[in-house]
């Protein structure tokens, strides 16, 4: 252990840490803006783009950048004399200057790290004008992600996550002689104008870049306003689904601690928003076990396209198209959850309602950017109309509700319409990596055994390690499955199938670190603190539902016998399944 004295503390600490963490150990605050402890492990987490985490090292009488430098043994630390303070007051105005400042049509609002610190330093009343709006340069050629260069304060985090997180690498520096823009790789031309855009490059819309931007240069392209149209339009039947992230993690935007879950004020709270209905996407997560596992044994049995992937997250899909088109045909032909409720709803339930399906405005309430991406492909839709005309995020659903005065903690709790509302436990730990897997596999024993299982919970699949594996005995067979989560995982498991050095006969893949509840449209600032407590609260609701079967929830079962026929049946096939071209 090294002893190091901070600002008159004395902190032991092991070889190796940075001047930093040192200091957040002893509780004294450094601020920073690039650094962001979550994007590296610690020991390759090398970046002090900032400068603004500047202290004085005295014995050398030199600033160190304290995110970067470590600590060595009886260092004296100062980290808040004039000099040190009037340093950074510099570096902020410098980057100040050079950022478009729109704080009131900027989605950050409060949560700009920027802004934060501009307050903290006294930097307010900075004359910051000489950044004028050129509206040429947004990039908003995606369908989820808005990305802002006059915003873009340089700090590069959005690089790392997207190389690091995802291995999908489509933001870089280019410098001209020091790193001045952030832009996705080969564009030429130094004027913002002619950058490529983001649907040009193989970016899979994750989000995972704007839960890093410390600033608004990237965030979500907002329906907001297109949903508040529908609810207002007399003549349009305007219906929710709530993602199984959602109602863990909403609470947050209204200062309830992480971890806590909001079900039935999520619901009352979409009602007073004007919508008619609000169902469940739990609800098609159950009907997804239904159809996948009935997929996979059948897959099985035949002995062909195994691995069979699960297709419910968007981005993974996106991601195998790019990158790995000729396994195409290992992905689920199941539509993710959304799309198997956005097709119900323009047909089962505007049947049973007596409603033509063009007056049926159907919204999904996601924690993810890339469902934006998912509604709007083409194959998911019928007759000119998508089957899910807005998707908000849960940053979005919030904001509406701010923006609508109402006092979200205070409402009664409601619950889902019916009957595309009812869920079981199975279906809510959708929204947690390992969960599609362990609902999945409930399912698949009890079908294939005819016997039912004692414990539901099988925790080798649960939990926040990148790459999961098991061998489970369903049967005569001894199943291999793997759970991955995280881009970079899943190419690392890829290439381990690829390569022949691994076999599994199924295997879950969600695109964001954590599964949907650390999805790129969650409640910011991300952190894996509140990811982990977004996990426990997933299966917190998953041990308090009386149901926790996907195949014994008993709307799925009435909707087959009414509707659907049998699972992979000829009107599965037509509304809730797909294929996936390059
Ligand atoms: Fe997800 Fe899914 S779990 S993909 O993360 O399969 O977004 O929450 O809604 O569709 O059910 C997201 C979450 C979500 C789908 C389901
Ligand atoms: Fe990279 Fe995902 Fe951001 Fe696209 S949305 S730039 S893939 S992190």
């Amino acid at each position: 252990m090294l002893t190091i004295t901070i600002d008159g503390k004395q902190v032991s600490t092991p070889k190796g840490t940075t001047i930093l963490e040192a200091a957040q150990k002893a509780g004294i605050d450094i601020p920073t803006l690039c650094h962001h402890k979550d994007i590296f492990p610690p020991e390759v987490h090398k970046n002090g783009a900032c400068r603004i985490c500047m202290v004085e090292d005295v014995a050398n009488d030199k600033m160190v950048p304290s995110c970067v430098h470590p600590v060595s043994d009886k260092m004296v630390i100062n980290s808040s004399s004039r000099k040190i303070k009037q340093a950074r007051k510099v570096i902020l105005e410098s980057i100040l200057e050079n950022h478009l400042v729109d704080c009131d049509n900027c989605l950050r609002e409060k949560k700009c790290e920027l802004m934060t610190l501009a307050e903290k330093f006294e930097l307010n009343d900075l004359d910051t004008t000489s950044v004028k709006r050129q509206e040429d340069t947004i990039d908003i050629s995606g369908e989820g992600i808005k990305r802002d260069p006059q915003k873009c304060i340089l700090c590069g985090r959005c690089v790392r996550v997207c190389s690091e997180t995802q291995s999908t690498d489509i933001l870089s520096y280019q410098y001209e002689g020091y790193p001045d823009q952030v832009i996705p790789p080969f564009s030429d031309e130094v004027s913002p104008q002619y950058h490529r855009q983001l649907k040009d490059t193989a970016c899979v819309e994750c989000g995972q870049c704007i839960t890093v931007c410390p600033v608004g240069a990237l965030t979500e392209k907002s329906h907001e306003e297109r949903v508040l149209e529908a609810i207002q339009d007399p003549n349009m039947h305007v219906i929710a689904q709530t993602a199984p992230a959602i109602r863990v993690s909403i609470g947050e935007e209204f200062g309830i601690t992480p971890g806590g879950v909001s079900t039935g004020q999520m619901v009352a709270s979409l009602k007073e928003l004007g919508f008619d209905k609000v169902f469940d996407t739990n609800f098609t997560a159950d009907l997804t076990i239904m159809e996948e596992g009935h997929e996979f044994i059948d897959r099985v049995n035949k002995g062909e396209n195994l691995p069979m992937f699960t297709s419910c997250s968007p981005g993974w899909i996106k991601f195998v198209e790019h990158n790995y088109p000729k396994y195409l045909n290992h992905l689920s032909t199941c539509k993710s959850p959304q799309q198997m409720f956005g097709a119900l709803a323009k047909t089962f339930y505007a049947e049973k309602m007596g409603i033509d399906p063009k007056n049926i405005f159907s919204v999904s309430v996601m924690p993810c950017t890339a469902k934006k991406y998912e509604a709007n492909r083409p194959e998911m839709g019928r007759a000119d109309t998508q089957d899910v005309d807005a998707v908000l995020t849960t940053r979005e659903f919030a904001r509406m509700v701010k923006k609508a005065k109402i006092d979200f903690e205070n409402l009664d709790p409601q619950e889902h319409d019916n009957p595309l509302g009812i869920s079981t436990g199975a279906g809510a730990i959708f929204g947690a990596t390992g969960g599609v897997m362990e609902a999945a596999l409930r399912t698949a024993v009890e079908v294939i055994t005819g016997e039912e299982l004692g414990r539901l919970e099988f925790e080798q699949v649960r939990g926040y390690d990148g790459i999961k594996e098991a061998t489970l005995p369903v049967g005569e067979l001894d199943v291999k499955v793997a759970v991955v989560h995280g881009l970079t995982n899943a190419r690392k498991l890829f290439e381990m199938i690829k390569n022949g050095d691994a076999f599994y006969h199924f295997v879950e893949v969600m695109t964001c670190p954590g599964g949907c509840i650390g999805g790129g449209g969650q409640p910011l600032p991300a952190t894996k603190e509140k990811r982990h407590a977004r996990i426990n609260a997933i299966y917190e609701v998953d041990k308090n539902l009386p149901i926790r079967k996907s195949h014994e929830n008993p709307a799925v079962k009435q909707l087959y016998k009414e509707f659907l026929g049998d699972p992979l049946g000829h009107k599965s096939h037509e509304l809730l399944h797909t294929e996936y071209t390059q």
